[in-house]
């Protein structure tokens, strides 16, 4: 694999108002490096129609665009045709949505733009749950774990939606994982969607420090552990067929993952044991999909 730079420009400054060590930060401030300044950028709510401060200041050096919570992908839309009404085929039209808005509530108008394939770049920022608004499950939120709305006495009964397969199964042309540990292979997958054109989807996987109940310094750690172990496998989908896996040498089991975080320390031996066995199902199940390594 060719040797990524990661771009000196900075677009997203000083004074944003994301909390201490959020995953996120560190992903926005490298996502505006590999998009550039040309960016229009739609906001469905979630925290950060809060992060970059109150009107009239901002921390985003893009064009922002603060929407509706279920039209994300749909103003995207809307956005995308009024540049090419103007002639502007050069401005870059994303998406940044919680999980919450991609996962559940903005899943139709994320569905429609993805069967239009519209020429958007969708980026979901997963931190596994309703975070702006204290910690409530969405369907992002994995088996077992403790939220506002899945008390430790009635933990979250479901499964992790699996929309990686959802939207592969939408033929778009190019979805990623990626995490901030990983900050050459975001970039990359960054550069590689902006080259495309049709819908592209970005699964960024986002510790989330109050909502996790993790100390704040390690939310690098957790994104590692989280490919090391499995839960959150990097992996790239083109045109919903051809997988590509970014293999993780260093196999953790997933207890290494799931102890440093206050949102599992109710689970017993036996969860561990089923969330280690669920999470070698759907690696089985992933490599099976996947016709090569890099
Ligand atoms: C229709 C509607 N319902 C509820 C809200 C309140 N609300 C604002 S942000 C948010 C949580 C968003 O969660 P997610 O999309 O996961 O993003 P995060 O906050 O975790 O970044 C909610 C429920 C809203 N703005 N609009």
């Amino acid at each position: 694999m060719d040797k990524i730079k990661i771009p000196i420009e900075e677009n997203l400054g000083h004074g944003h108002l994301a909390c201490a060590g959020c995953g996120a930060a560190i992903a926005m401030r490298l996502t505006l490096k590999a998009l550039g300044e040309k960016t229009v950028m739609v906001f469905p709510a979630s925290c950060w129609s809060i992060v970059p401060g109150f009107w009239p200041y901002s921390s985003y050096r893009i064009t922002a665009v603060h929407a509706g919570f279920v039209t994300g992908a749909a103003t995207a839309s809307g956005v995308r045709a009024a540049l090419d009404v103007r002639g502007d085929d050069e401005t870059l039209v994303a998406v940044w949505a919680g999980d919450g808005g991609t996962f559940d509530i903005g899943l139709q108008a994320l569905s429609g733009a993805a069967e239009r394939n519209e020429d958007i770049l969708y980026i979901c920022n997963d931190n596994e749950g309703y975070m702006n608004t204290g910690t409530q499950r969405s369907s992002a939120t994995p088996l077992l774990a403790w939220t506002t709305t899945t008390p430790t006495t009635q933990p979250k009964e479901n499964p992790k939606k699996d929309i990686m397969a959802i939207m592969a199964d939408h033929h778009i042309p190019y979805a990623a994982t990626a995490t901030i540990a990983y900050p050459e292979d975001l970039i990359r997958k960054l550069e590689k969607a902006k080259g495309i054109r049709g819908t592209r989807f970005i699964h960024l996987f986002s510790p989330c420090p109050p909502g996790w109940k993790m100390a704040s310094e390690q939310s690098v750690k957790i994104s590692r552990l989280a490919v090391r172990s499995r839960i959150f496998p990097l992996y790239e989908i083109e045109n919903g067929r051809d997988y590509t896996i970014q293999e993780e040498q260093r196999v953790v089991p997933v207890r290494e993952y799931l102890k440093l975080q206050g949102r599992f320390s109710h689970l017993t031996e036996k969860d561990i044991e089923i969330t280690q066995a669920n999470v070698d199902d759907a690696w089985e199940r992933l490599l099976r999909k996947s016709r090569c390594f890099i």
